[in-house]
């Protein structure tokens, strides 16, 4: 395993939980822990070992794990760019978070608080947010004279819709968790304590299932995202084929068919 400076990772069983860890900046995102991200994620990536990806913000200085999940990109390193100093920086970040996004393994945030700028953009790459009841989200870049350029406004708009996401992009208002859940950008709340536990347990439940099926639905979900209805439908009778033809369909459904548990192996 690579060492990293910003970053710890470890893996439990199917689970690798990555945490983001840069406790005097609250865990903004800085260029070298971008590429620090690249880097574990490629690894992660190519672990079959590892079927589900938690990422969480570590503590901050004072040692408080529910204090910042990511403060947003590192302003201290931004305030000084050049235009095409801030489009390569942009473009660093692309990569891990599309990996995110599209990695076999699902990814799931598990948000410990502020989730501000590249912070809530970070969530919006993974497959699934948690968050603490504590959490609190939002796009402050317009007040700063930017615009959020980790793909904020693109994901937002396709998680909560267009009207709420100009909103919060326009106006700069955070939200609180409750209200994150009440409008879909998180699939659920919980106390600070659970929100480990709840995250490893629905990671865990993901684990379980067919991992190569769960990595192809999850290629399904993203290729459709933007195509036209047809299309999608006929891509997605394209991947049922390819899941026809595996180990797991013929032991998932002859084990239903002989009434014993499966036992699905294929990633
Ligand atoms: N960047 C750098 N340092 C930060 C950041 C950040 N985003 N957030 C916090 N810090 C630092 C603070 O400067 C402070 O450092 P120090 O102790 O040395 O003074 C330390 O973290 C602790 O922060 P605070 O003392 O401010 O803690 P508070 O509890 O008082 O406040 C807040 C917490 C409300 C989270 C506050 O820190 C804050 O407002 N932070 C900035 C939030 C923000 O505006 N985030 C968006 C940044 S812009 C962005 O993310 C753009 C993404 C797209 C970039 C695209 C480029 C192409």
């Amino acid at each position: 395993m690579a060492e990293f400076k910003n970053l710890e990772l470890n893996v439990e069983g199917e689970v690798a939980v990555l945490k983001i860890s840069r406790p005097a900046a609250l865990n903004a995102l800085n260029s070298e822990t971008l590429d620090e991200l690249t880097v574990a994620l490629d690894e992660i990536e190519a672990n079959d070992g590892v079927k589900v990806l938690i990422l969480t913000g570590g503590p901050d200085k004072k040692g408080n794990e529910f204090k910042s999940f990511v403060a947003g990109a590192d302003i201290s390193e931004m305030v000084n760019f050049t235009a095409p100093e801030a489009r390569a920086f942009g473009i660093r970040a692309s990569k891990p978070f599309f990996k995110l996004m599209e990695m076999r393994q699902v990814t799931i945030a598990a948000v410990n608080g502020f989730a501000l700028g590249g912070g809530c953009e970070i969530a919006m790459a993974c497959d699934i947010r948690i968050a603490s009841d504590n959490a609190i989200f939002g796009q402050p870049e317009c007040g700063l004279g930017i615009i959020p350029g980790f793909g904020g406004t693109q994901r937002l708009a396709r998680l909560i819709g267009m009207g709420r996401a100009k909103e919060l992009i326009f106006t700069c208002d955070n939200v609180n968790a409750e209200e994150a859940y009440r409008i879909g950008l998180v699939n659920k709340v919980t106390t600070p304590e659970e929100l480990m536990p709840t995250a490893k347990k629905m990671a865990e439940k993901i684990a379980s299932k067919g991992s190569y099926a769960v990595a192809v639905a999850k290629a399904a979900i993203n290729n459709g995202y933007d195509m036209d209805i047809h299309n999608a439908v006929e891509m997605e009778a394209n991947l049922f084929g390819v899941v026809n033809d595996t180990h797991d369909k013929k032991e998932g459904m002859g084990a239903f068919l002989e009434k014993r548990s499966a036992e699905l192996t294929d990633f």
